[in-house]
């Protein structure tokens, strides 16, 4: 098989990268390790950031997420049981964020891929990457027993953080930064109306609360837990007893509760891996870097590396502009660091760390009287949630 761009991974990265590049008449071609059912199983992220969503619509799959899809204006923060509304749009001229999940983004991006006849091949396994440094990269993998072999430009590696891309990097040339938070996140996923209009991110003694949502019928809310939990010990009326007492009476009272479609704990790690490129191979999403999911940035991160990776390739197919492909890790790692540090902050503020010491609890405290409490803390958190600004190529 032959083609210019082999992508490694058909989650929103790889999808999302494909769909760009197949618009402006790049060949490109997804390999996949699971089933698109599988895929489509995951829940995970559902806040899109404004550039995210602009991606989308230069895309060309933002129809049903512009018509399904919720613009939030707002945001809400709780602690000692006061409630602080955030205005996003008010504090950032005008920005907002979208509801809509992973889920849908990727179904929608699914669906574009067969449309437009684009290859994808699912259900692969021992996939390897060969020659990365050299100009005839290329890529083996089996499907159902037989061996088979891509030969491409480039390699993108959009396979999430267990992927084998990174890992085909030899070790001397990346340095890798990690911290793994010290407790986990429950998430329930129920048919019932959101509890509030806008978000929730609430800290509480008993540990920090996420009220999120997927539509007005479909709400996600999620629960911090130590890491020893085991999603198991969590019925759905424990889930909702605890969320009911880390939240305001007043919206514990609102609370309507109902069967889980959903119930999962997913562990907190910051990681980014330098650089984000070996020669012909690029390393796109989680498998470049992974966040804690408090600032929801972990799919808009992916996003904003697909951003520069299409416009550097497409900048190389039609201009032979070769000269910016050695630019991609520093424009996507600016961004990236900047997405990992607000994670953390937001993760920091937020959340209960057990056995820290009286005075670091005082500076959380103190750090959420400031960043809640004045015009410019407002507008720090405000800025970095709708999305920073995505850097020009070529500058
Ligand atoms: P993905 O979505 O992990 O997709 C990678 C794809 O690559 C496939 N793959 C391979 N394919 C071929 N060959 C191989 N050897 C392969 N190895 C792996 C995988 O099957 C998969 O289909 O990475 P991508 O596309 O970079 O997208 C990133 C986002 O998915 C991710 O950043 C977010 O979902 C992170 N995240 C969350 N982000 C948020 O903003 N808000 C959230 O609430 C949120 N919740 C989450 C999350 C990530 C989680 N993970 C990774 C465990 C909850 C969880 C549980
Ligand atoms: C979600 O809806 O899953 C979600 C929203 C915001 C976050 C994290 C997760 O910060």
């Amino acid at each position: 098989m032959k083609t210019q761009v082999a992508i490694i991974g058909a989650g929103p990265s790889g999808l999302l990268l494909g769909q760009l590049l197949h618009k402006v008449g790049i060949r490109t071609l997804i390999i996949e390790r699971q089933t698109p059912e599988y895929v489509l199983g995951r829940i995970r992220a559902g806040i899109l950031e404004s550039g995210t969503v602009s991606l989308l619509r230069e895309a060309g799959v933002a129809q049903r997420m512009d018509s399904e899809g919720l613009v939030h204006h707002g945001v809400e923060f709780i602690f000692d049981g006061k409630r602080i509304p955030v205005a996003l749009s008010e504090l950032t001229g005008g920005k907002s964020v979208m509801v809509y999940g992973q889920t849908e983004v990727t179904r929608d991006l699914m669906q574009a891929r067969s449309d437009c006849g684009a290859p994808t091949i699912y259900g692969v396994q021992q996939v390897d990457i060969h020659d990365a440094k050299s100009d005839r990269p290329f890529v083996t993998f089996e499907k159902e027993g037989e061996k088979c072999r891509i030969e491409c430009d480039f390699i993108a590696g959009c396979d999430g953080f267990h992927g084998v891309s990174r890992q085909s990097i030899p070790r001397d040339v990346i340095r890798e930064y990690e911290s793994i938070w010290p407790f986990g996140w429950l998430g329930l996923l129920a048919d019932t109306p959101p509890v509030n209009p806008e978000l929730i991110y609430a800290h509480h003694e008993r540990g920090f609360v996420l009220c999120s949502q997927r539509s007005l019928t479909r709400s996600r809310y999620y629960l911090q837990v130590p890491l020893s939990e085991q999603v198991d010990s969590w019925s759905d009326e424990r889930f909702w007893g605890e969320l009911k007492r880390r939240l305001p009476d007043e919206l514990a009272m609102k609370l309507v509760t109902g069967h889980s479609l959903e119930k999962s704990i997913a562990p907190l790690r910051s990681y980014v891996v330098e650089p984000m490129q070996y020669g012909k191979l690029f390393l796109v999403g989680d498998a470049a870097h992974i966040v804690p999911p408090t600032g929801a940035k972990g799919l808009n991160l992916a996003a904003s590396d697909v951003n520069y990776l299409w416009r550097i390739l497409t900048q190389y197919y039609q201009y032979g502009r070769n000269d910016l492909l050695a630019t991609y890790s520093r424009l996507a790692l600016n961004r990236v660091w900047k997405g990992e540090r607000f994670s953390w902050f937001m993760t920091h503020l937020l959340h209960d760390f057990q056995g820290k010491s009286d005075f670091d609890r005082k500076m959380q405290e103190a750090d959420r009287q400031y960043y809640l409490g004045s015009q410019a803390g407002l507008t720090t958190i405000a800025e970095n949630y709708v999305g920073l600004p995505y850097e020009k190529i070529g500058e």
